[in-house]
């Protein structure tokens, strides 16, 4: 059972849980397109055990025991996205009406069971034909997402409670396109930069097309780290403001104030598209809330042998997750503050954290201490509006397969039984009251 409840955290204060379409959906029939994750997780040596999402939790089929999870967990709304190959296979063009109806299906289910349907449109899943075209490194995909979102806001805006353009920038950027470790598994750093400037540019255009649509509450989803030096010594200070800038900054700085960091135009200069300052405007258009996906700390340390970009992270000594992750909640509420402070004074959602972990009591741990450092940023003036867990389900963990499991609710992938865990009784004892 968790310490906190639910009046520690104000009264309209909203609780959900999140998927997303590739990690939970399955269901690769019924005219759905190809996008990348199918071909890289096809591509022998970059998914644990070859692990692929073609079956996933079968939540194509099984939404409604799901959405039953989710109301009888006591939760106000559910987060998920929409699949751009199912709704469009091409990328563009003609419409699948099948994937239309699931999504009247899913959207109409979350409704009937009085969940409040918050939507992402963009959870990595980018259809395969717009990759052959370059994907986020061709400055085209502000167009083709903005008539995807245009589609999204046509036929589903009217139910939707809040949307969120794409989901963690950086990820869809940087983990994507230099580290290599997403699809479509790039190492190339004017690869890179060019999608960093166009997946903010995107979501910009699709801003513009859900509001024409007459579509209100949109906002973004950025994943945000608390950024630290390893060490207080000048050198360190610098690698932390590289790496802030990187993860943090370049998104924050993009979206509500309209330029990027001077470290990184400078360190990117020969490799950003040319007249990227002239799309600023359109990258920080106006929004109604802003989503924080918070799982960690960044430790940048100085690393003299790389002299163009002087920065390794390292790993600090806090307690772990089973990924690796070190587990920082006093972060989490710093971060909250600070967004509060420097950038904006929107509504904040913490729109994801979870761990990824097999003993549930530590997850159970994790979510009570990360709700007290919501109160705790609210206590300090941070207009922080819900918290939704990652992940209602044990689901397909991109690069790490199945193995890793973030849900409250396990899955068994053999049988498709969903087993709540003592994380989900733990929240519903909180969202019932009756702890
Ligand atoms: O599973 C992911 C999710 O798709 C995006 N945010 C982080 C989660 C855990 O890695």
């Amino acid at each position: 059972m968790f310490s906190i409840s639910r009046d520690d955290l104000g009264p309209n204060f909203l609780f959900g849980t999140a998927t997303a379409a590739y990690q939970i959906e399955g269901g690769q029939t019924d005219g759905r397109g190809s996008c990348i994750w199918d071909t890289f997780a096809a591509t022998p040596g970059n998914v644990k055990n070859a692990h692929d999402g073609a079956t996933a939790c079968d939540h194509y089929n099984r939404w409604p025991e799901d959405l039953d999870l989710i109301r009888d967990g006591g939760f106000d709304a559910y987060r998920f996205s929409l699949a751009w190959p199912r709704l469009i296979p091409e990328g563009t063009g003609a419409v699948n009406p099948k994937g239309i109806a699931f999504y009247d299906r899913l959207i109409d289910g979350m409704l009937e069971r009085g969940l409040k349907p918050y939507a992402t449109l963009y959870h990595w899943d980018l259809p395969s034909p717009l990759q052959d075209k370059g994907g986020w490194m061709n400055r085209d995909i502000a167009k083709w997402f903005a008539e995807y979102a245009a589609l999204v806001g046509h036929h589903f805006g009217d139910r939707l409670a809040a949307t969120a353009t794409i989901n963690e920038p950086w990820c869809v950027a940087f983990l994507s396109h230099f580290l290599g470790i997403h699809a479509p598994g790039y190492r190339d750093i004017r690869a890179a930069s060019r999608a960093m400037h166009h997946v903010l540019l995107a979501h910009g255009t699709a801003i513009d097309a859900l509001r024409a649509e007459g579509m209100k509450n949109l906002g973004i989803v950025l994943n945000l780290e608390k950024a630290e030096p390893f060490s207080e010594s000048a050198e360190d200070r610098l690698a932390f403001d590289y790496g802030d800038a990187l993860f943090n900054r370049w998104y924050l700085d993009g979206v509500f104030k309209g330029r990027y960091p001077d470290i990184l135009t400078s360190a990117l200069a020969q490799y950003l598209p040319e007249g990227f300052e002239k799309d600023m405007d359109v990258v920080s258009r106006p929004l109604d809330w802003l989503g924080i996906n918070y799982y960690t700390r960044g430790l940048y340390k100085y690393d003299a042998s790389r002299p163009a970009f002087p920065v390794t992270q390292v790993k600090g000594d806090l307690p772990k997750s089973d990924l690796g992750w070190e587990i920082y909640p006093k972060g989490l509420e710093d971060l909250l503050v600070r967004v509060s402070r420097e950038y904006t004074k929107l509504p904040l959602y913490v729109t994801e954290t979870g761990m990824s972990e097999t003993d549930d009591t530590r997850r159970v741990q994790f979510y009570d201490d990360h709700l007290r450092a919501v109160a705790n940023a609210q206590g300090q003036g941070a207009d922080v509006r819900g918290f939704f867990a990652w992940s209602l389900l044990d689901n397909y963990e991109w690069a790490e397969g199945y193995n890793s499991r973030f849900g409250i609710v396990h899955v068994d992938y053999e049988t498709q039984k969903r087993t709540p865990k003592g994380s989900y009784r733990a929240f519903q004892g909180m969202l019932h009251n009756t702890r």
